[in-house]
């Protein structure tokens, strides 16, 4: 089906069913799966190319912190057969790859508008569609629009007295320069010790002549033991494939691990320690599936922690550093580290760490970073300082739905959505893990399958029917909120001030974003959603014509 310009819409507004906002994995596979519909549709990408997150966080070290083989498309049996992953966590510029072979494979670049930062969409109920407007001036009407926009991609800059006084270069981990940073004979100041943090000051330190880490919390990291991929494993992959798949299907993470169903606090310390010790040795998030009730009992929890500020007294040399390291919050709580040599690069000698815990960053001077009553001269900063979270990059844009109701208005206690899918009030609006769905605390890549699948058999649904609105009902996201809401208090995940609760944006409502309840059961309710014809869900046929 082709577009129409002159349709729906104003003066050089062209008409869809279908705008989709992001190219990152969520919104090629959304467009992949409309056209199988015929669907007309546009996808809006604010970067220059494919990829999303993998497009714009190029810091050194950058990759994913679940294996290659399991961070992959499913859909296609071919695509997975015929890629080959060459580490068992792929770095940014793989990943980065794997978006444009996929995009280019399935021909999907004819239909994405780059360089095109969505502004605003908005709900005209009169004629049933969304309006979308772009930085570039771009104006699209659409039948459908559908938020691809990701979880962790509205970088969050926290204020710092003086910032714009800086004299030397200024990075955010999240927003890298493509060509890349040589750090040599720099003294470089890094602000943040999150995962992309953990990730870069080992490569940072290398090139470096002198780093300064400025850190409020220390975090938890367990070893990646990233190797090259061996073909005669991944072709034992390619061959279980489909098992494998089904088998990740059934875990709370949607990952392929080995989840233990004991309970540590029902096992002897000297079976816990080697529990662990394996764990460690195996390397990467594998190593909080130990024991099922790590995540609900302090006491628990604690044994896990323990034995990870053990290894953290072992691996740096300097005791009073090796205590500042090592976390006291609840393990797992914040987002848990995959290391490659973080806590070793703390005996380097050209590594200095400033705990800024008690006493935050004062300023940014023009020669540094002044902190506990010293100025830290650099030639960079590097702001490793995470995300505005899940809501971000949706609020980032002026989103409105009936009667000129603003989202931002809607989720300004906190958002509020049917599955983390629609939210009542704003008809075919469809957000892929949006905040209410497992997202984040999942492996993405089957997370925004899912989500997509879904959203695309809803859409075929409403068009074998000639329906042309649906909106979620208030109730059914009410009971929704509640629900994910019940779930996080359950858990020990709400004990610490994580950005899954939004703590790390300054006047942002502090709510447990995503659905904590595991992949199964939430695909589960989906389904049964969707089989007992989009219950929860009010559609309306005959819309005006367009
Ligand atoms: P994170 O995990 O949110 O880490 C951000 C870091 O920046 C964290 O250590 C923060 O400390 C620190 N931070 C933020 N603001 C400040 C100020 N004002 N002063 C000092 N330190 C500050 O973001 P990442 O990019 O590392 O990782 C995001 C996700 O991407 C990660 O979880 C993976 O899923 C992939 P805090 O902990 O708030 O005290």
């Amino acid at each position: 089906m082709q577009p129409n310009s002159s349709q729906a819409g104003g003066k050089g507004e062209c008409a869809y069913d279908v705008v989709i906002v992001g190219a990152g994995f969520a919104g090629l596979y959304m467009l992949h799966r409309l056209r199988a519909l015929g669907c007309s549709a546009r996808v809006f990408e604010a970067g220059g190319d494919v990829g999303g997150t993998w497009y714009w966080n190029r810091y050194p070290g950058a990759r994913c912190d679940v294996e290659s083989v399991q961070y992959s498309y499913q859909f296609d049996a071919a695509l997975q057969q015929d890629w080959n992953w060459s580490e068992r966590y792929a770095a940014q510029p793989e990943l980065l790859s794997y978006a444009r072979h996929v995009a280019d494979r399935f021909d999907l670049r004819r239909d994405i508008q780059f360089n095109c930062r969505v502004t605003a969409a908005s709900f005209d109920a009169a004629l049933g569609r969304w309006r979308i407007e772009a930085d570039d001036g771009s104006r699209a009407s659409a039948r459908f629009c559908i938020m691809a926009t990701g979880c962790l991609s509205a970088p969050n800059l926290p204020a710092f007295e003086g910032e714009m006084t800086f004299k030397g270069d200024r990075y955010h981990t999240g927003y890298w320069p493509h060509q890349g940073v040589d750090f040599s004979g720099k003294r470089v100041a890094i602000i943040g010790t999150g995962s992309s943090a953990v990730q870069s000051i080992p490569i940072i330190a290398r090139q470096a002549e002198h780093l300064y880490v400025f850190q409020r919390t220390p975090n938890y990291a367990v070893p990646a033991h990233n190797a090259p991929l061996d073909p005669g494993y991944l072709k034992q992959v390619k061959a279980d494939y489909p098992a494998l798949r089904q088998r990740a299907k059934q875990t709370m993470t949607g990952i392929d691990f080995d989840y233990s169903e004991q309970k540590a606090l029902e096992t002897s310390p000297q079976e816990r320690r080697r529990e662990y010790q394996r764990r460690w040795d195996h390397g990467g998030l594998w190593f909080l599936g130990a024991y099922q009730d790590l995540m609900v009992e302090q006491e628990a929890n604690d044994t896990a922690a323990e034995f990870v500020r053990g290894k953290i007294r072992d691996k740096v040399a300097n005791p009073e550093i090796a205590g500042l390291l090592a976390p006291t919050n609840t393990i797992g709580c914040k987002r848990l580290c995959v290391d490659i040599g973080y806590y070793e690069t703390f005996n380097r000698p050209n590594v200095t760490l400033i705990d800024v815990s008690a006493q935050p960053i004062e300023a940014i001077t023009p020669r540094g970073v002044r902190a506990r009553g010293a100025e830290f001269a650099v030639d960079a900063i590097v702001f490793a300082t995470g995300f505005d979270a899940m809501t971000g990059a949706l609020l980032r844009i002026d989103i409105r739905g009936r009667n000129g109701l603003a989202l931002k208005q809607k989720w300004s206690e906190g958002p509020r959505s049917y599955l983390g899918i629609a939210v009542a009030g704003f008809p075919n609006l469809f957000t892929i893990t949006g905040p209410g769905s497992p997202s984040v605390l999942t492996n993405m890549l089957p997370t925004i399958e899912q989500h997509v699948e879904w959203i695309a058999d809803l859409i075929g649904f409403m068009r074998a029917r000639r329906l042309e609105v649906i909106e979620a009902e208030g109730g059914a996201e009410d009971e929704w909120v509640a629900h994910v809401g019940e779930l996080a208090g359950r858990t020990l995940r709400y004990t610490c001030g994580s950005w899954y609760l939004g703590v790390n944006i300054p006047g942002k409502p502090r709510v447990f974003m995503p659905y904590i309840g595991g992949f199964p059961k939430y695909v589960e309710r989906c389904n049964e959603v969707a089989a007992n014809g989009y219950q929860g869900f009010v559609a309306t046929g005959a819309a005006p014509a367009t």
